[in-house]
């Protein structure tokens, strides 16, 4: 090409630019999320990290709230399809009953992302990636911080438990490495288990049912959030008890609540779960359409706080 042609088509492509400016602006990325729902102090935190990093990322966000049913978040899939976003991401409320969804987006060439919850789809091209905690891990946490608390102490030792949504990975999993830990010991016993479906109404109204079977028997509560074991302290101080004297209170999450009742010495230990995973969710869109490989799993760090911890932690704590 001769310099007078060079410049010719450069002035064209300018003139261009400048009649069509959006022709030339680099395209925005469009995120679907099809999130669980608002059950708990973590998913506000969880929710509002996406929102406030979809924002500074310059992702245009489609955000599905599914009141913690599967059904809903299947059919906000299903309208992200529709609309041909570029990504979905999906925390998937239950483990199972997830394949013919995800073939859907395959099938349309979107790229799915799995934050905080796993699905147990056999298929595992289904999604790029899964970003969120080692849950199996946090229930280990909470079963090694009690095995140190109660070391030398004589059995029998109680333990009731609140359990998180039926079905959920988290629940599976904090029931799992929890049990797993002390299920060598023979002074401990899980003597009442039912699920709180990871609120506070809910969690109340199991410890009410708790305390009413089982009297001064319980030594132990084991709640696999905040959200649930604050909800069982108002039942045990209704009913008279001194949580965190009486009954020794465990949760996973490590929201303000859960510190606060720390602080004011209701509650034991929290073990942490990390919701603010939005900053990591952008990234990952970005980097999967922009064709990048992501690893297939993405760990959060997280660590255990006790009473004196939370304490110290709580002024600068941000859920
Ligand atoms: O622990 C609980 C929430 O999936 C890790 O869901 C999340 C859990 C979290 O409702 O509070």
């Amino acid at each position: 090409m001769t310099i007078q042609r060079r410049a010719v088509l450069a002035a064209t492509l300018v003139a261009a630019a400048i009649a069509h400016p959006s022709a030339f602006a680099q395209k925005k990325i469009v995120l679907g999320f099809a999130q669980v729902g608002a059950e708990s102090a973590w998913r506000t935190a969880n929710t509002e990290s996406i929102k406030s990093a979809a924002k500074d990322a310059g992702i245009e966000l489609k955000f599905s709230d599914a009141q913690q049913k599967q059904e809903n978040q299947i059919k906000a899939i299903r309208s992200f399809i529709a609309q041909k976003v570029d990504v979905i991401g999906l925390s998937p409320v239950v483990e199972s009953g997830w394949d013919t969804v995800l073939q859907e987006a395959k099938a349309a060439h979107i790229p799915v992302i799995l934050t905080d919850r796993a699905v147990d789809s056999k298929d595992t091209s289904l999604y790029v990636t899964f970003m969120g905690s080692d849950f199996i891990e946090e229930g280990k946490r909470a079963g090694r911080w009690l095995e140190e608390f109660e070391k030398g102490k004589p059995g029998p030792i109680n333990i009731v438990e609140l359990q998180g949504t039926v079905g959920s990975a988290p629940a599976i999993d904090r029931k799992k490495g929890f049990a797993d830990v002390i299920g060598g010991d023979p002074r401990m016993k899980i003597i009442r288990s039912q699920t709180g479906d990871f609120t506070l109404a809910k969690g109340k109204e199991v410890m009410e049912a708790f305390l009413k079977a089982e009297g001064k028997n319980i030594n132990v509560l084991y709640a696999h959030n905040d959200d649930m074991a604050l909800g069982a302290i108002q039942a045990i101080e209704e009913a008279g008890l001194k949580p965190g004297v009486d009954i020794t209170i465990i949760s996973i999450d490590g929201t303000k609540g859960a510190f606060e009742a720390m602080a004011a010495g209701k509650q034991n230990v929290v073990v942490e779960c990390n919701p603010l995973l939005g900053p990591q969710l952008m990234s990952a869109a970005k980097d999967v359409v922009a064709g990048k490989t992501l690893p297939k799993r993405i760990l959060t760090n997280e660590t255990v706080y006790t009473q004196s911890q939370a304490v110290a932690a709580l002024p600068s704590r941000k859920y």
